[in-house]
């Protein structure tokens, strides 16, 4: 008998809804495992870090939490945010710390139209619909550039100030792992988002690298478009999408408006990648910490879920990526759906659902 596989995963559940929809991912992760004869096992190791740990200790993780984590395989994250911490706190000390911390540079979100959802897209009845936001996740408008006077000025009060910062080299590196992306789908094509128009210096440097980096790509399809046409664009002619490259916060909020199109926030996944595999890549779904539904078995575990299928593809089981995505396809079509999308099912009824069709 061959040797059993192990993958070492650092579990961050962190707040809220994080907690219900990790637990649901790792079951479906002990199930894969269980029926893989011996294949192959996970090692979960479980951080208590978040706001709770936030109100007992005065911190969102250890202060060597990164060192802590850095040798697993991947990290599984839940969401986070709660309102006993101000939420740049609470964001910047856990999650963005080991996003930047760990140049997880391209955070990969798929907009996926799935069977048994209704979408609010007319479109999406008879229209095949599927694409994916690629986030510039490493600097940008996330650069934490900039400063607030506390001295503030006669009649104006306090000033702040928050640059965005855009390097070549971060434009780059994003743009190619898009096309190369790209290449993968059936239809070849990128899509660049900037308000370049109005920010004329980092937006502009972007559109010129795009420009540049396209012509290595000459079979791949390339438009640049400003992000207000692009929101309107994912409403109108989602059909025209395929790969779509944007700044840390355009991404963010492009992404999101595509999770609400595919029926809810709660169906999409995402991978926080380090492609150079120099640090361990985070999984995570896109949804935060829902603190109005949070506790009561009722959250939407399917983009936790789909992010535990994009970490397995990450570690080199696509087989088994694929077996989830099916068995989650398998359960929307069969109506199992939590309350966000219309059904009455609980975490756990899905969960189980999910869990029952990956032997199919
Ligand atoms: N699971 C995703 C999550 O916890 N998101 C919290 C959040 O507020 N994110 C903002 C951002 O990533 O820009």
């Amino acid at each position: 008998m061959t040797e059993t596989q192990r993958f070492r995963i650092a579990s961050i559940p962190a707040d809220g809804v994080g907690k219900e929809v990790v637990a649901a991912g790792l079951r479906v992760l002990d199930a894969l495992a269980a029926n893989s004869d011996g294949a192959f096992a996970f090692d979960v190791d479980e951080f208590p870090w978040g706001s709770e740990y936030y109100a007992k200790t005065g911190k969102m993780m250890d202060d060597d939490g990164p060192e802590q984590v850095r040798d697993h395989d991947a990290i599984y994250f839940g969401a986070v945010g709660w309102e006993n911490v101000p939420d740049h706190i609470s964001l910047w000390g856990l999650r963005l710390r080991l996003c930047q911390g760990f140049d997880q540079w391209a955070n990969v979100r798929p907009v996926q139209f799935l069977p048994g959802i209704t979408s609010p897209l007319r479109k999406a009845d008879d229209t095949e619909l599927d694409w994916v936001v690629v986030r510039e996740n490493s600097e940008g408008e996330y650069a934490g550039f900039g400063g607030r006077n506390f001295a503030g000025r006669e009649g104006l009060g306090e000033i702040a100030t928050q640059s965005a910062v855009f390097t070549e080299v971060g434009c780059e590196r994003i743009m190619r792992f898009a096309f190369d992306l790209a290449r993968t789908r059936s239809r070849k094509k990128v899509s660049s988002v900037t308000k370049s128009n109005a920010q004329q210096y980092g937006m502009v440097l972007w559109d010129e690298v795009f420009t540049r980096v396209s012509a290595d790509y000459p079979d791949v399809e390339t438009e640049s478009v400003l992000v207000d046409a692009m929101s309107a664009k994912f409403v109108l002619r989602p059909e025209d999408l395929s790969v779509v490259v944007a700044s840390n916060l355009n991404a963010d909020i492009l992404s999101d408006l595509g999770s609400a199109l595919a029926g809810s926030l709660g169906l999409a996944a995402s991978a926080n990648l380090n492609p150079e595999r120099r640090f361990p890549s985070m999984f995570e779904p896109v949804h935060g910490s829902a603190p109005d539904i949070a506790g009561q078995g009722v959250c939407n575990p399917v983009g936790a879920i789909g992010s535990a299928a994009l970490m397995l593809e990450h570690l080199g089981l696509p087989d088994e990526a694929k077996r989830i995505q099916r068995a989650i396809e398998a359960t929307c079509a069969a109506g199992i759906l939590t309350r966000d999308v219309g059904g009455t099912a609980s975490t756990d009824d899905v969960t189980t659902a999910i869990i029952d069709n990956l032997a199919d």
